[in-house]
């Protein structure tokens, strides 16, 4: 057990907290400066980082793309260890102040989107994809999106931050959300064991969600736990994660917005199709 020796006081103030991130986190919302946001000539302006979240929503858009839709878009690089996501013109598009956020360009009025899950049911809808007509399709796909939105914040917030960014390893906390990610694993192993898909036969934007979080643990891409959770031992999700990793687009998606990893792996800003072979950090020389 470690030791706890912290008394919290009656009334909480802010204090300096180390730990990866502690210098964007604070106790109130709002932007800190004025800075308007680019707009570029396609229909939608995403504002974004390759994290997880930001990549559900790359990997849907090339996904929507890849099948002939007119779905083209602007992605462009919000650093948020810089504090891009407190400037004035992001916080008119996500009052949260966090990336994924999208303005949908596309008609008579500009319309904002944000939180990652109502990105990807709005372009799903507007574009008729990815998400099953047959009601009950639908939402057996509505179950496993909610189900995303609603587990990851343990596995990001709590396991991973307690495994790998917190100043100190703190054994209760790093059990508590161990404990969490191996259920919720077990949760996606079990259902994938019964069905190709999460809702189904068919891939939908409950997988992009899920995957970008479940799927890329699963092939030892965050935390650097892989061997900690024992992800080899979740068969099918092994698997599932692994046929979506294969995708074509599922691979330019991962790439948008992306700051770190091999320099031909991150493009980070995507205007064009063509971005992918002339624009990545390899040939940029950065
Ligand atoms: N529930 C939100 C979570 C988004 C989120 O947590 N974004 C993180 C990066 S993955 C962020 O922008 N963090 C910046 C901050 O907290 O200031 C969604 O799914 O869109």
């Amino acid at each position: 057990m470690s030791d706890t020796s912290y008394t919290p006081p009656k009334v909480w103030e802010p204090k300096e907290s180390g730990g990866k991130f502690a210098s964007i986190n604070r106790p109130v919302a709002g932007p800190t400066h004025d800075q308007e946001l680019p707009v570029g000539k396609h229909p939608f302006q995403l504002y974004s980082l390759a994290t997880p979240n930001g990549v559900k929503v790359t990997v849907l858009l090339e996904e929507l793309l890849a099948l002939g839709k007119d779905a083209e878009y602007d992605a462009w690089l919000i650093k948020i260890g810089d504090g891009d996501q407190f400037g004035s013109g992001f916080v008119e598009v996500n009052p949260n102040s966090k990336i994924p956020a999208l303005m949908d360009r596309s008609g008579d009025k500009p319309i904002r989107v944000f939180e990652s899950g109502s990105i990807l049911l709005h372009l799903a809808e507007k574009f008729g994809a990815f998400l099953p007509s047959d009601p009950a399709l639908r939402v057996e796909t509505m179950n496993w999106l909610f189900w995303q939105m609603g587990s990851a914040p343990y596995l990001g917030g709590g396991f991973g931050h307690f495994y790998a960014y917190a100043p100190e390893k703190i054994e209760y906390a790093i059990d508590r959300f161990t404990m969490e990610a191996k259920r919720q694993l077990d949760v996606l192993d079990r259902r994938l064991a019964e069905s190709r898909y999460l809702a189904g036969d068919d891939y939908t934007i409950a997988d992009i969600a899920t995957w970008s979080w479940y799927g890329q643990l699963a092939l030892g891409r965050l935390y650097d736990a892989a061997e900690f959770l024992d992800v080899e031992s979740y068969t099918h999700v092994q698997r599932w994660a692994r046929e979506i990793d294969a995708r074509p687009a599922v691979q330019r998606g991962r790439m948008v917005n992306r700051t770190f990893g091999e320099p031909e792996t991150q493009l980070h800003e995507r205007h064009d199709a063509s971005d992918f072979d002339t624009q990545t950090q390899d040939k940029l020389g950065g």
